[in-house]
């Protein structure tokens, strides 16, 4: 007799129950099942992974070692399934056992190891690795909370713990037998032993770094790859010499030191105050990662000679910088090698994909912090930072700008990307414009001394997820378009979808995908928040971390617009909309924070406002996170990427957006620009000022006040805005900052009023398009198709072309 797959599953799952919580299903929690299916999934992967080892270090192949300080991996558990192709066997089997799947998937926690943008990038990087059969292991840190959880409380952003191992620890398998020992503080000795200059730490503290490794699945494939993640623990957890003296509280500190390196991810996602404990963070995983690294090649390979061959180490932003000399530091200090060798192995290895462009969210750490936590790693980089800055008063002549430029030490300070740049084989941008602004702007005296280290790889995402798995009404439509699952694994194939554009049954068909996923996603928040919206409005969404450059703010000035117009003439027809926000703001960052505020004042006075009803609505989305997302992108319509042209590197959630068939109102800002290049003017929105007319308009002298006094409308705004909405909250604050500039930053430094005018435009267009149906389902399926460039299959494929040179499955 054969037994179906989805038996097999049940089985699985009855057995694994039974052993780990000793419960029946009908005596488990959805908590449990969640845990239970995770050990099942888990236990299937466990065996590729030991296969996929074996295989890579057979074929002596080329290892990709991706270093990040974030991981944003959201769920695993249908993504899992998915991948392996198990997914519908898991839902029969959980319905069989009386469990509700979804619910099941629902109640799984977000790994939530991310702020936003560069951590999803890791995530989705990390997936498109395994599906291209890249061996490849991501590595970070085991934060015991990830980014805190936001609650609304009377309008104001509150912060809650998210601790997510409760549940998340059954994806994680701990190998406490690879852990790695970190130092830091200590003095250097330096001494001669048979000739050779030996330098050791004395009286350093101890970390040990404990690997816990998620097992990643890919599509398609037998492949996986591992997300590995360190702990910090005390190296002596029970110091009994301070227990035998009585200093039992002593003991316990120096474990809570230790232990609190892995306690918690920083929640500011640009940098700000140079922390102790974040440097510290960032020395324990690199150097845990590089010494695991290099035992492993040495275990293989017997000689560091060939290290560069083997491995490529890219680092996601300047966060994972001390590789550099730690690699330096393992090769001269443990392993002998002379200072020419180490660094021409190092700089071999070493590739910096930047992610911004604002000067101040370039790293800088103050020199006596790095001196006194980690001094031997401080004193190879000042060598590093004098022979780098011979080099480049030679090449420039002592041209003292320049050097000063350049320099990787200045004023008391270590410039991280300067480091990097300096150092590694390869730094990219994450789009087409941001890559020009770095070779033109931030790094140009870099680039002229060695334009070849220079390179783009636009960002891509995880279209397995972010359309397929998420959205399967809208997956089906395409595999029914195209003839096939083909676009899964190329995703280039989505193209096939264009030429249905015209067709009025497709147009139709997806008409009715998005407006059940829009029901859907109104169940969703009215569950989860307790919120109505109307199917029936447009969705009109704006969700990415909250920051002054990408604008929330100017989406806010037009929603007041459109209200003020409504209560200017109460009989006018307009588009029923609603505006959905989704935005975490930094802890630190008042006016950001602010903002937050403001939105939920707009949304309750437009709420309670008769002349509003069933027109605007207004919803600021609690908690924004992948999970959310992955209910919202489906439902979208118009996405709102609407940054000051030039500062958003890239964006990805917009690439999402896109996937999912809504479209763009934005700058030419980011990945807006290739979005462009696809679509063209009329299948997108776009409006305001282009990157260099930011500059020149700035240089020339930006004057908002003249705006705000010449045109009615914009000061309309901005006094309702100052004065409030009647519930007790002024906003004088954020017109200070529009027209006054506050606490040395000019007045409205990121140009809101100088698109306001291009922006309603826009918007007007937009509203007319969403009049004409057949239209805009046109717009949306062109959308789709064009989205293939942003797979991260696509992206991947280019960093192990041009970056890495790994071998990869083609795509
Ligand atoms: C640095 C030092 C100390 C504390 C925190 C940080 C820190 C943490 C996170 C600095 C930056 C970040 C995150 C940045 C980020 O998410 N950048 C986004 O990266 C995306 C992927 O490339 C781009 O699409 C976005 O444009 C970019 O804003």
């Amino acid at each position: 007799m054969t037994i179906s797959k989805a038996a097999y599953m049940e089985r699985a799952i009855t057995d694994k129950l039974m052993i780990h919580f000793g419960k029946t299903p009908d005596q488990a929690s959805e908590s449990e099942m969640v845990k239970t299916c995770a050990l099942v999934i888990r236990d299937q992967m466990a065996i590729s992974e030991v296969e996929t080892r074996k295989k890579t270090l057979k074929n002596h192949k080329k290892q990709v070692h991706y270093l990040s300080l974030e991981f944003l991996m959201g769920r695993s558990l249908m993504k899992n399934a998915f991948n392996l192709g198990v997914l519908p066997q898991l839902k029969e089997a959980l319905e069989h056992l009386g469990f509700n799947a979804s619910d099941i998937f629902e109640a799984e926690p977000d790994a939530a190891l991310g702020n936003g943008g560069l951590g999803r990038l890791a995530a989705c990087y990390l997936e498109a690795m395994t599906t291209l059969e890249i061996p490849a292991t991501g590595y970070s840190i085991c934060y015991e909370l990830g980014i805190f959880k936001q609650k609304i409380i009377d309008g104001y952003q509150v912060e809650l713990p998210d601790n997510w191992r409760e549940v998340g620890d059954a994806w994680l398998l701990p190998k406490p037998e690879e852990a790695e020992e970190v130092l830091f503080g200590g003095q250097v000795q330096q001494y001669w032993e048979n000739g050779k200059a030996r330098v050791v730490l004395e009286g350093a503290t101890k970390v040990t770094a404990v690997p816990c490794d998620m097992i990643i699945a890919g599509y398609k494939t037998k492949h996986t790859n591992v997300l590995r993640l360190w702990d910090a623990k005390t190296a002596m957890p029970v110091d009994m010499s301070f227990y035998s003296r009585g200093e039992y509280v002593k003991a316990v500190e120096e474990q809570a030191m230790a232990e609190s390196i892995s306690k918690v991810l920083y929640p500011e996602d640009k940098h700000s105050e140079g922390k102790s404990l974040r440097l510290k963070q960032q020395y324990f995983f690199v150097s845990a990662t590089i010494q695991s690294v290099v035992r492993k090649h040495l275990a293989t390979y017997g000689t560091l000679d060939n290290f560069h061959e083997k491995n490529a180490i890219q680092i996601n932003d300047t966060h994972p910088t001390l590789v550099i000399p730690e690699l330096m530091r393992i090769f001269m200090d443990v392993h002998g090698m002379s200072w020419d060798k180490a660094w021409s192995i190092t700089t071999k290895s070493v590739a910096y994909t930047n992610h911004t462009v604002m000067w101040e969210a370039l790293e800088r750490w103050s020199q006596t912090l790095i001196e006194r936590r980690v001094p031997r790693i401080y004193q190879i980089i000042c060598e590093i930072a004098r022979r780098w800055q011979e080099k480049c008063e030679k090449f420039y002549n002592n041209d003292e700008t320049k050097v000063r430029d350049l320099a990787i030490l200045w004023d008391g300070e270590v410039r991280m990307a300067n480091l990097c740049v300096a150092a590694g084989m390869a730094v990219n941008g994450v789009s087409g414009l941001h890559s020009e602004i770095l070779k033109d702007d931030v790094f140009k005296y870099f680039y002229q001394m060695n334009p070849e280290k220079f390179q783009n790889v636009t960002n891509g995402i995880d279209h397995r997820r972010w359309l397929a798995e998420i959205n399967p009404g809208l997956d089906a439509l395409i595999q029914e378009c195209t003839g096939s699952d083909k676009y899964l694994s190329h995703a280039s194939e989505l193209q096939k979808f264009d030429k249905f554009a015209d067709d009025k049954s497709v147009q139709e068909k997806l008409a009715a995908i998005k407006l059940e996923n829009k029901k859907s996603f109104a169940e969703y928040l009215y569950k989860e928040q307790g919120v109505v919206i109307d199917p029936n409005s447009l969705f009109d969404v704006q969700a990415k971390r909250l920051h002054e450059y990408k604008r929330q703010l100017l989406n806010v000035m037009h929603i007041i617009y459109l209200y003020q117009k409504l209560h200017d003439d109460p009989n006018l027809v307009i588009q029923p909309q609603t505006f959905l926000f989704g935005a975490k703001a930094a802890p630190g960052y008042d006016v950001a924070k602010r903002i937050i505020r403001l939105i939920n004042s707009l949304a309750k006075a437009i709420e309670n406002d008769p002349v509003c009803r069933d027109r605007l609505k207004v919803v600021f989305m609690e908690n924004y996170r992948v999970s959310l997302a992955e209910h919202l992108m489906p439902a979208a319509e118009l996405s709102e990427q609407i940054s000051t042209a030039g500062k958003e590197a890239s964006g990805t959630g917009n690439m999402k957006f896109m996937m999912n068939g809504a479209l763009t109102i934005g700058t030419l800002d980011g990945a807006n620009v290739e979005m462009h290049d696809l679509l063209g003017d009329e299948n997108m929105f776009l409006f305001g000022l282009h990157a260099d007319e930011v500059v020149s308009m700035k240089r020339e002298g930006y004057n908002p006040q003249r705006i705000y006094s010449q045109d009615d409308r914009i000061r309309r705004i901005l006094d309702q805005m100052r004065n409030g909405f009647g519930d007790g909250e002024r906003f004088e604050g954020l017109y200070n900052r529009l027209l006054m500039g506050v606490g040395g930053s000019p007045a409205d430094d990121f140009m809101l009023l100088a698109d306001f005018d291009s922006y309603a435009e826009a918007h007007r267009r937009m509203a007319e398009t969403y009049h004409d149906k057949a239209l805009w389902n046109k717009i949306s399926i062109h959308n789709i198709a064009r989205s293939g460039l942003f797979a991260a299959d696509r992206a991947i494929a280019q960093y192990a072309d041009n970056i890495w040179h790994a071998e990869h499955k083609k795509i």
